[in-house]
């Protein structure tokens, strides 16, 4: 019986659960590269470079091993640039007796494998994605019945479910979590290790150039690309981020430098999140890093606790709460995206340096993503729906399954605090204790007000007056709330007007200004993901 299997690009492991009982002698592995994918949203055109290339290297491993691949190219004669349409064309020239295929990351993809069901006519096994430690269902059964959903409950029950830092029942350490040692800010002069790339190899190269033919539209640059794009690749990464960085990850965890992107972070995040490692290796060899005394606790616990906590969880609350998830608007925020997120070009030092390296990366680190682009975004009100497809055009890291929950939930409070008890707001004092930006920007990051002022400043205080209704009952809120009550009618009324000259200023429009980088019109977001492009 020959069964065809549907390998998407992001579910690149050979133990992924439709490859598990691959039968070398009758079975087909498929693999399509096809535009609908590439184009839902505008990918940063090393997203789209990573993918295929690690696709291809895939499909070649896989018949190293004696494996008949169906490898359909993007250029290749006949593609119809899209999921159901290749696979309609692989039944024709295959003529299985079945298809499986796992189940995809994204709602729109599982919505478009349903109808598959009516419209193949084969019968299809959609199974669950054992790359997760966190099986769906379990989630959902965590999950029902609470209208909060906290990260730090759902943590705790993923280390006793599968013993990482767990000793005798209890947490290794006698602690759950080691916040508190973490998050230190770079002393002066400290030199960041140099971090391992991988430079293109020919596949990359061709697909580079692929993809800079056919997207040339497509946001960000594709010479620094250095992503590990094979497994052998992923784990030699692996190795080094526990070698090098893991022993300092923890302390230097929020802080931000200028000119250098990558600190002690694992730049693992699009391999993972591709399938070429498994989070239950990483979190083991994190683990082992511990027990072998080559990584102190702190660290160990607060990168497991990246993995094994955020990441399962976001993708539980994803699965738990689409498709009304995404279409809630907790604040009310409406203002269009301003047009310097896709082409840098602010005078507000911080957001150009990590819109910058975004733009030459694919990449920024938690912080920059939460604290920079994401608190400016909350502060200034920005549409919830242009901030998350932003977010998942830029790196390239990015499916919405883990954009989603991060950008609609943690930053924007758009759900209005089934994510978090409270929205992660912070003026111009944050960023300048945690990073070098502020001595570098036109803004003084210790003016409260007028022209010269840090923008967050005032945006902060804004934010507060104009959301008092709704946060300002949260016990969680109280302290800013009583510092704001102690200002006077003048000092508020200074504030409103400084964010709105700034807000309704030339610096936030959201037209394409000179010189800006090619991106079409922004005004006119690319099909939105969750209509299945079948
Ligand atoms: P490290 O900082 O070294 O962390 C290790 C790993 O922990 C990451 O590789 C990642 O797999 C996991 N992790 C850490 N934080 C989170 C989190 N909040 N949610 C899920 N996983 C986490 N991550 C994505 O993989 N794709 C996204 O599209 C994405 N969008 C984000 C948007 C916003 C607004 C924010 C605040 C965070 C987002 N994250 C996303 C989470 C996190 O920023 C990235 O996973 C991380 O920066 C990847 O880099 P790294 O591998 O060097 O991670
Ligand atoms: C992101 C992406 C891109 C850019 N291209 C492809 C592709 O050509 N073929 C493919 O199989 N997958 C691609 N992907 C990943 C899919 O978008 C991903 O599988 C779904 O979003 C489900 O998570
Ligand atoms: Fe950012 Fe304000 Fe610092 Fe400038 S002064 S870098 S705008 S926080």
């Amino acid at each position: 019986m020959r069964t065809l299997r549907f390998v998407l690009g992001d579910q690149l492991h050979r133990r992924v659960s439709s490859l598990t009982d691959l039968d070398p002698d009758h079975d087909v592995v498929l693999l399509v590269e096809v535009r609908a994918e590439a184009t839902y949203v505008r990918h940063h055109k090393q997203k789209i470079a990573f993918l295929f290339s690690a696709m291809r290297h895939f499909a070649a491993e896989l018949e190293a091993e004696g494996v008949a691949v169906d490898y359909v190219r993007l250029d290749a004669p006949g593609n119809t640039g899209s999921f159901t349409g290749e696979l309609e064309r692989a039944i024709a020239r295959h003529d299985p007796a079945r298809i499986v295929v796992t189940e995809p990351g994204e709602w729109r993809v599982w919505e478009m494998m349903q109808g598959w069901r009516d419209a193949v006519p084969v019968p299809l096994e959609i199974r669950d994605d054992n790359r997760f430690l966190c099986p769906r269902r379990d989630f959902a059964t965590w999950a029902e019945g609470r209208h909060s959903l906290r990260m730090e409950t759902f943590y705790r029950g993923m280390r006793k479910r599968t013993g990482l830092l767990m000793e005798k029942g209890e947490p290794v350490g006698g602690q759950w979590n080691f916040d508190h040692d973490n998050r230190k800010k770079l002393p002066k002069g400290h030199v960041p290790p140099q971090r391992v790339g991988f430079p293109p190899d020919a596949i990359t190269q061709e697909v580079i150039a692929l993809v800079e033919r056919e997207f040339p539209d497509h946001f960000g640059d594709t010479e620094s690309f250095g992503w590990p794009v094979t497994r052998v690749e992923a784990l030699s990464a692996l190795k080094h981020f526990v070698a090098d960085c893991l022993p300092t990850f923890g302390d230097y965890q929020d802080a931000m430098k200028t000119g250098a992107p990558f600190l002690y972070h694992a730049l693992i995040s699009p391999a993972l999140n591709a399938g070429l490692l498994t989070a239950e290796e990483v979190c083991r060899a994190a683990e082992r890093a511990y027990h072998d005394g080559a990584a102190p606790l702190h660290c160990v616990e607060g990168f497991i606790r990246q993995i094994l906590g955020w990441r399962e969880y976001v993708r539980g609350l994803y699965w738990a709460r689409m498709p009304a998830y995404a279409e809630t608007n907790a604040l009310d925020a409406k203002r269009p995206l301003p047009w310097f997120y896709w082409s840098g070009e602010t005078k507000l030092n911080c957001l150009a340096q990590c819109i910058g390296e975004t733009r030459a990366h694919a990449y920024a680190h938690h912080i920059q993503r939460l604290m920079v682009t994401g608190n400016f975004a909350l502060l200034a009100g920005l549409d919830p729906a242009q901030v998350e497809e932003w977010y998942l055009v830029v790196y390239a890291d990015a499916y919405e399954w883990v954009e989603l929950p991060n950008v609609h939930g943690m930053v924007l409070w758009a759900d209005g605090g089934v994510m978090g008890s409270k929205p992660y707001a912070a003026s111009g004092a944050y960023i300048n204790r945690m990073s070098d930006y502020c001595g570098a920007c036109a803004y003084d990051v210790t003016a409260k007000a007028g022209e010269t002022a840090c923008p967050f400043n005032y945006l902060y205080w804004n934010f507060l007056i104009e959301h008092a209704e709704r946060l300002e009952p949260n016990p969680r809120m109280a302290m800013p709330y009583r510092t704001l009550a102690r200002m006077d009618d003048a000092r508020r009324a200074e504030i409103v007007a400084d964010a709105a000259r700034f807000l309704d200023g030339p610096a936030m429009s959201p037209e394409a200004g000179e010189g800006g980088h090619r991106m079409p019109d922004p005004a006119t977001p690319s099909r939105r993901r969750r209509k299945a492009s079948a």
